[in-house]
């Protein structure tokens, strides 16, 4: 495919609430989005990474950076004829996946237009809709947490995922489960115990959790393995897994029984499908995670979420959830069922703002071609 023009963006865009985890607090987000014009198509990327190195290596900047520097002209100077070739024209850069990401994910939603068929589609999504669950901060107190749970119960989301950490855990466990004994309850702690925890951790089992993700280090497989073994609760690894041979290594070392696939840690669609593949094969569940995505990444996962093994509802859901206005038309909306339709129109199924995207932009440059050397 021709690639006209990569052009860079980065936007500053306020949540409507602030959102806690156990390494930081994000009130606004510093957002890059990947515009490449092709033949007179758009894609659309948008990069996970945070503000912060703090939930994985790369930050806003990060990959600001290796997409300028690196990787925009490397896919300049040899296009793709598809989305699935990105990995290999991008391979001599090690790491930066959430920047690859940004990139590859943008040229699957060319070839879908070009194709004209939905991304869910290309991608080889079987789905018509998505279950949908939420994730929930760590709060002020535990009266603010059950209000908002009861909320989210409420418009129909299927399953409700507390944030924790030490001091923030079986006390909120307890008051969740002890109002609504019967849904489908989880839990997220990125990275915050340590293996002198385990005790501890081994009392999440009266809860009768659904999964505990990432309790360990956010590069372990070895000791969650240790502590699978001590516990009822199945363990999810997020942080840890950045492509298909970590999945076989967790699967294998039993380091986890549900895999988190989330688009940027992963690298992009290629890779993502990939984990999703190898996890199937072996009999273990997958859903997808979120990143406080604006509606272009929240689109992406939608259509990753439609593939036959993402059984477990996601962290995808409603626009609103996130944003006041948000950057693509209609909003994602989620039904009293707790689903979202996945759109069959061609290419991600979602209108981009421009005019919003232009309102809301600080930064911006378009990528040249340089000359490959060595
Ligand atoms: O670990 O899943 C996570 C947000 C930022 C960084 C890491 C995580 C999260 C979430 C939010 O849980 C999911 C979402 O609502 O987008
Ligand atoms: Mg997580």
């Amino acid at each position: 495919m021709k690639i006209d023009a990569i052009i860079l963006r980065e936007l500053h865009i306020p949540l409507v609430r602030p959102f806690e985890t156990s390494f930081g607090v994000t009130c606004d987000r510093r957002v890059l989005l990947a515009e490449i014009k092709s033949d007179g198509l758009t894609g659309w990327g948008e990069c996970t990474a945070g503000e912060h190195p703090f939930f994985s290596p790369e930050s806003t900047d990060s990959a600001w950076a290796a997409i300028v520097q690196e990787l925009g002209p490397m896919l300049v100077a040899e296009p793709p004829e598809h989305g699935g070739e990105c990995p290999r024209i991008l391979r001599r850069v090690r790491g930066n996946r959430m920047a690859k990401a940004t990139l590859e994910n943008a040229i699957w939603d060319i070839e879908a237009q070009q194709e004209g068929v939905s991304l869910s589609r290309l991608l080889g999504g079987v789905r018509d809709v998505i279950p949908c669950g939420v994730s929930l901060g760590i709060q002020e107190s535990i009266p603010k947490l059950l209000s908002i749970v009861e909320k989210e119960l409420a418009a129909g989301y299927q399953r409700i995922k507390l944030k924790c950490k030490p001091g923030w855990d079986v006390e909120v466990f307890d008051r969740v489960r002890s109002r609504w004994p019967g849904i489908m309850l989880s839990c997220d702690a990125n990275s915050a115990y340590r293996l002198h925890d385990a005790d501890h951790l081994t009392s999440f089992d009266a809860f009768d959790l659904l999964m505990i993700e990432q309790p360990l280090w956010h590069d372990d497989f070895y000791y969650h393995s240790m502590l699978q073994k001590r516990l009822q609760t199945p363990i999810c690894l997020d942080e840890s897994i950045h492509n298909r041979r970590d999945t076989l290594a967790a699967i294998e070392m039993e380091s986890c029984k549900i895999v988190n696939i989330k688009l940027g840690r992963v690298g992009g669609f290629s890779e993502a499908i990939a984990v999703h593949n190898a996890a199937q094969q072996r009999g273990v569940p997958v859903w997808c995670g979120g990143m406080l995505e604006t509606g272009i990444g929240r689109s992406h996962n939608i259509a990753l979420s439609s593939l036959e093994n993402f059984t477990l509802p996601g962290d995808v859901s409603a626009s609103a959830r996130y944003w006041a206005e948000d950057i693509i038309e209609p909003e994602v909306t989620v039904s009293s069922a707790g689903e979202i339709a996945i759109p069959d129109t061609p290419g991600r199924g979602y209108e981009v703002r421009t005019d919003l995207i232009e309102r809301l932009t600080v930064r911006k440059e378009q990528i040249r071609a340089f000359e490959m050397v060595g």
